[in-house]
């Protein structure tokens, strides 16, 4: 084997170039410890920044696609007034992708190259969205469920270590909120003064969103990749099962007050434990689904590559718009 051994004067500058870097990384350590955020302009850990990207441009995508299940109702709203909220919250997920792409792009990633990570299929978004919609019940439920996982999952990242994700997440968060109660208000209304068809209909789309809505906080602490850096580095502040412990302890109380059962017959209260005991999660078809091969995958795919072709001709006018208003300035300036 070729091997090219160093000079003393390489070797005293690899061995400082290490001792410095160390250095930096442990004063970076220092910042995070001592609850500083980390702006754009910052040194960070290159490991940071790529898994910051990850994380975000997903989230990103998620809002994007998570558009689409409930888009397809917009149509088929039952009231007006139903028809209306539906519309602003799918324009608020609409809003949040945009946020966070900007807040992923401070990263010096361009948001052509997060969206084509997405249309060639290389990025991730969350397993949720690959589930279809099938009755109006389902808009309610994606609300109290999907929302109410979302939001028990980004309230932390309100304190991430990364500066414009953290700020992001707080409107995220404050609109989460209003899709939660949006969906359960339109359940309550249907199981409270529904038809016996009405209350059938709420009940059979809690049976099929409940295992993937727990699902969405990832995989168990002990298979999760990530969530030891991202916890040490204050871009994760709570665990996946310790968020998803905690989303289910509040949603079995909902689901009395809504009154629906759960699909889990294991779900009981734990005295010693002071939680809820759950079954055991489908680990399968997540990792299935997360794959690319969920009820909806390919369609949801389909729909965002179409649309971002159909597109082309506004994004081609808004640059040429924008070229000439720069040349108009060149012009007056000159
Ligand atoms: N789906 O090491 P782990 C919304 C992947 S939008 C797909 O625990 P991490 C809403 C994970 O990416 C909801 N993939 O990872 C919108 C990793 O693979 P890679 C989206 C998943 O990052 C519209 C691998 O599994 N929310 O709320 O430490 C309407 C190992 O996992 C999933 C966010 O994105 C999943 N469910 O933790 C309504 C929040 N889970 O990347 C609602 C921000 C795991 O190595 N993200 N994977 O290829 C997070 O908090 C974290 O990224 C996660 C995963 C908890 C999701």
């Amino acid at each position: 084997m070729y091997t090219q051994s160093l000079s003393l004067d390489q070797e005293k500058k690899l061995a400082a170039d290490t001792a410095e870097e160390q250095s930096r990384e442990a004063a970076f350590q220092a910042r995070i410890d001592a609850g500083d955020y980390i702006e754009p302009k910052d040194w960070m850990p290159a490991h940071y920044r790529k898994t910051l990207v990850r994380q975000i441009s997903q989230h990103a995508h998620s809002e994007i696609v998570g558009m689409l299940p409930e888009g397809n109702w917009i149509t088929r709203a039952p009231s007006l007034k139903r028809k209306a909220i539906l519309l602003a919250k799918v324009q608020d997920e609409g809003g949040h992708g945009l946020y966070l792409y900007a807040a992923a792009e401070t990263l010096g990633t361009s948001r052509d190259q997060m969206l084509d990570a997405l249309h060639t299929g290389k990025a991730k978004y969350s397993s949720i969205f690959n589930y279809p919609t099938l009755t109006w019940a389902d808009v309610g439920v994606i609300g109290w469920l999907v929302d109410g996982a979302a939001i028990m999952n980004q309230v932390p990242l309100c304190r991430c270590s990364y500066g414009p994700y953290a700020r992001a997440m707080i409107r995220v968060c404050r609109e989460e909120s209003f899709h939660q109660r949006q969906g359960y208000e339109s359940l309550l209304v249907m199981m409270q003064s529904g038809t016996e068809a009405q209350k059938a209909m709420v009940q059979d789309a809690v049976n099929r969103w409940w295992w993937p809505s727990i699902m969405m906080f990832g995989p168990h602490d002990s298979d999760s990749l990530h969530s030891e850096q991202s916890m040490r580095w204050g871009i994760k502040r709570i665990s996946n099962d310790e968020l998803r412990q905690k989303f289910v302890d509040a949603t079995v109380e909902q689901a009395n007050v809504l009154g629906v059962t759960l699909p889990d017959p294991d779900m009981k209260w734990n005295e010693a434990r002071g939680h809820y005991d759950f079954g055991r999660i489908d680990w399968d078809e997540f990792w299935r689904v997360v794959g690319g091969d969920g009820p909806c995958n390919r369609e949801r795919l389909a729909t965002r590559v179409k649309a971002w072709d159909d597109g082309e001709w506004v994004r081609e006018a808004a640059l040429a718009h924008t070229h000439k208003q720069q040349q108009q300035q060149t012009k007056e300036a000159a």
